[in-house]
């Protein structure tokens, strides 16, 4: 389980970096040891959403240098998604929150990675995963790669606007190496789940900042997608800089499934401010008359690409799932 001999019944906290089939990688300071739930947690485990990478917990060593995880720290916060196969073998007693699958705990920040161009970018999935990060109130950095093969007035008109919202935004290029020191620096010490459609450069971001993290993490999400079993498996790989990069092979079908429509209102940062305003407190912010946020969009405070991007979210049909 571990090369080293750790005393049998040491108790341990430590940081779980893989989650397999019941199966719990935990990283201490000792060492890492491969853990299985203790069996109380495991009853619990519809009520608390099992484990996943990323969690704090006490393990207790045992006779075969394996570990028993005692103990789940609370969580400051998670990334989860509806589990798609719930539906199909839903248990009586599940409710909404329990469809949740966990994807990673503890995130410090989610680095959502877009293209400046091949492939175009996406800002309504982008709006999207800032919608997420908001209601869990995860950091966001929004990284527009690939951005040697545009302008730099080209690459600013696609990102600043996030930058103007409040979000950190870096350019880069794993061709020249623009942005990469940077965003190398953000990553240190902490847990980040990179993320964002296929063909942006998150493996060869990855490599850039560390040879061979790319592959790891790239890898992995590949055997992940192939399965269609309940189980999923989930890794951190460690940054030389310390920190960790969460593989988040779920993240891309992240729905909103636990949110209210008018919730959205407030994970729109520059909408959130004028919906007090609005004339009806149920307003739409469609048709009402004496709209705050119409107005708001009339005057150009508020862009139309994100109001329009805010009404697709709210009432669109792609509403509740992820177009890719
Ligand atoms: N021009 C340019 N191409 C890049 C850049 N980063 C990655 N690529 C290329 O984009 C393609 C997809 O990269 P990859 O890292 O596999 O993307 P991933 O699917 O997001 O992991 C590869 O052909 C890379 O060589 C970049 O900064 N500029
Ligand atoms: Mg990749
Ligand atoms: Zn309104």
């Amino acid at each position: 389980m571990t090369d080293i001999d750790l005393p049998v019944g040491a108790i341990y906290d430590g940081l779980v970096i893989s989650a397999k089939s019941g199966f719990f990688t935990v990283h201490t300071e000792a060492g890492q040891v491969i853990c299985r739930l203790r069996g109380r947690i495991k009853k619990k485990r519809l009520e608390d959403g099992f484990a996943t990478i990323g969690d704090r917990v006490e393990i207790q060593v045992n006779e075969d240098q394996s570990g028993t995880i005692n103990k789940i720290y609370p969580r400051s916060s998670v990334i989860a998604r509806e589990a798609k196969h719930t539906r199909t073998r839903r248990y009586k007693n599940y409710n909404r929150r329990e469809e949740a699958q966990l994807i990673v705990a503890n995130p410090d920040q989610i680095v959502l990675v877009f293209a400046c161009a091949n492939p175009s970018p996406k800002p309504r999935m982008l709006d999207r995963y800032l919608v997420v990060a908001e209601a869990n109130q995860i950091p966001v950095v929004i990284c527009g790669n690939k951005s040697d093969l545009v302008s730099q007035a080209e690459a600013e008109a696609i990102f600043m606007p996030y930058e103007d919202l409040g979000y950190k935004v870096l350019l880069t290029s794993t061709i020249n190496g623009a942005g990469i020191t940077e965003l190398a620096e953000l990553l240190a010490g902490k847990i980040s789940a990179f993320t964002g459609p296929s063909g942006v450069g998150k493996s060869s971001l990855l490599n850039a900042i560390q040879p061979g993290l790319g592959i790891a993490v790239g890898g992995v999400s590949q055997a992940t997608t192939k399965g269609k079993h309940t189980t999923v498996h989930s890794q951190m790989f460690p940054l030389s800089s310390s920190g960790w990069i969460a593989d988040t092979p779920g993240i891309r079908s992240l729905a909103l499934y636990d949110m209210e429509p008018d919730e959205l209102d407030a994970y729109f940062v520059e909408i959130a401010p004028f919906v007090a305003d609005c004339e009806f407190s149920d307003c739409s912010h469609q048709h009402e008359p004496k709209c705050a946020v119409k107005s708001a969009v009339d005057t150009g405070t508020v862009s139309v690409r994100r109001y329009e991007s805010y009404l697709a979210m709210r009432f669109g049909a792609d509403s509740l799932n992820e177009e890719e």
